[in-house]
């Protein structure tokens, strides 16, 4: 199964410099399958990278691929080699070899650190957690008007067991000095031009000290795919994947709040409540985006899916939140008139997907509105109609479905 590494980087490097070798290579791996998406230029070819299986694929430099939805449905873990795949510089690292692998820590500390993988895992007892790590821009095709950026369908999220040491263990080794403030995080990836600002991203000390951001090596038990981070990626439960930097290899704990393009500029949101404005608005303060809200899909059926009438189906799907930890699924199979509580699977912690089920027979032919809603733990719940940002993200709308019963 785990595919030889020599072997992965060959093609890695090759397709990345977009050899013809390569492309007939990939081509041969691509099945001429595609997929569409349910909005404006929403057709997806999927394309298997290495170490992936067939994806959607958003963009080729660099690889953004997207989580095929019917994988949702199939296991509560996102397989590694399901899992999406996201980057921003073209600048992708192909090749790492991990015996001179470093992690640098260093700014307000006493002691900088380079701490190779062995030394890493040295730190302190390995901890594991289940938590979900989804894109900011996740869904962000079905926006109307619509907004810049990646057309996502619903599958640039994935669930996964992360193993890994606390980052607030590494710290203390470190020795952190009087003033820190915010602690910034880098990986190896590179821009193609110098104008581009680097991938950087920032925390709050307390929240860098939290004990649960955590610098992940294994990936439901494995080393982490190369495109989602090999060797090392930083954790930070219940947030956006934009924190979590892939290829960490530099850390530095500042006395002030990072300033650069990725914190200050982009991957902001508005500064209210809903982190919202009116469609085409624009927001007069942001702040940069944060926790994750609630949201709930349906897995086991897709729009236009036929069911038999008088006989019993399971439904059943996922829903999560940024940490709260998901109360109560409720599901309408009459467009909103009447909802029902679904059975909540099992509980893999607060950060993971919780899978739900409820029993539905179609009372006679016909046409059927789904529609799933998730409350968290404080209340939180989603919206009937979607609220909108500029970027695009954030999107948490109560998820429908058109079925029909026969
Ligand atoms: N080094 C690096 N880390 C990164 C990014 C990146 O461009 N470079 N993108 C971030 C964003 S926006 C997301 S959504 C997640 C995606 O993680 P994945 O590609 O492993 O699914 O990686 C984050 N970490
Ligand atoms: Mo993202």
């Amino acid at each position: 199964m785990p595919i030889n590494r020599r072997r992965f980087l060959k093609l890695a490097s090759s397709y990345v410099i977009g050899s013809a070798i390569a492309e007939r290579l990939l081509a041969t791996h691509a099945l001429a399958d595609s997929v569409t998406l349910p909005f404006e230029n929403g057709e997806r070819e999927l394309i298997a990278y290495p170490q992936k299986r067939a994806l959607m694929r958003l963009t080729s430099r660099p690889p953004q691929l997207e989580t095929p939805f019917c994988i949702f449905n199939e296991s509560v873990i996102t397989p590694n080699d399901a899992f999406f795949v996201r980057y921003h510089l073209s600048g992708i690292p192909t090749e790492i070899d991990p015996a001179n692998y470093r992690i640098n820590i260093h700014g307000l500390v006493s002691t900088p650190l380079s701490l190779s993988l062995a030394d890493l895992k040295q730190i302190a007892d390995p901890v594991d957690l289940i938590a979900v790590n989804q894109c900011s821009g996740n869904s962000r095709g079905f926006f109307s008007p619509r907004v810049p950026g990646g057309q996502l369908g619903n599958g640039a999220m994935g669930n996964a067991r992360w193993t890994g040491i606390p980052l607030n263990k590494i710290l203390k080794k470190a020795g952190l000095l009087k003033g820190a403030k915010q602690v910034s995080f880098k990986g190896l990836d590179t821009a193609p031009l110098a104008a581009t600002p680097a991938f950087i991203k920032a925390l709050d000390i307390d929240h860098a000290l939290d004990g649960e951001v955590m610098i992940a090596f294994a990936m439901n038990g494995e080393d982490i795919p190369m495109l989602n981070g090999f060797p090392v990626k930083l954790i930070v439960p219940g947030y956006y994947g934009t924190y979590w930097i892939k290829h960490l290899t530099d850390i530095e704990v500042i006395d002030h709040t990072f300033d650069g393009f990725w914190m200050k500029t982009a991957y902001r949101i508005p500064d209210n409540p809903e982190h919202a404005v009116a469609p085409g608005q624009v927001p007069a303060k942001t702040i940069p985006i944060n926790r994750m809200n609630v949201r709930s899909f349906i897995t086991s059926l897709s729009e236009g899916s036929i069911l038999t009438a008088n006989r019993e189906t399971i439904l059943k799907g996922i829903a999560f939140d940024g940490g709260e930890g998901i109360k109560t699924v409720l599901v309408s199979t009459d467009a909103g008139k009447s909802w029902k509580d679904a059975f909540l699977d099992k509980d893999h912690g607060r950060y993971s997907f919780r899978e739900w089920k409820l029993a539905f027979t179609p009372p006679s032919a016909g046409q059927y509105t789904l529609l799933v809603r998730a409350v968290n733990k404080v209340g939180a719940t989603q919206p009937s109609t979607p609220l909108w940002n500029p970027p695009g993200y954030m999107r948490n709308v109560t998820e429908s479905l058109h079925i029909r019963a026969v």
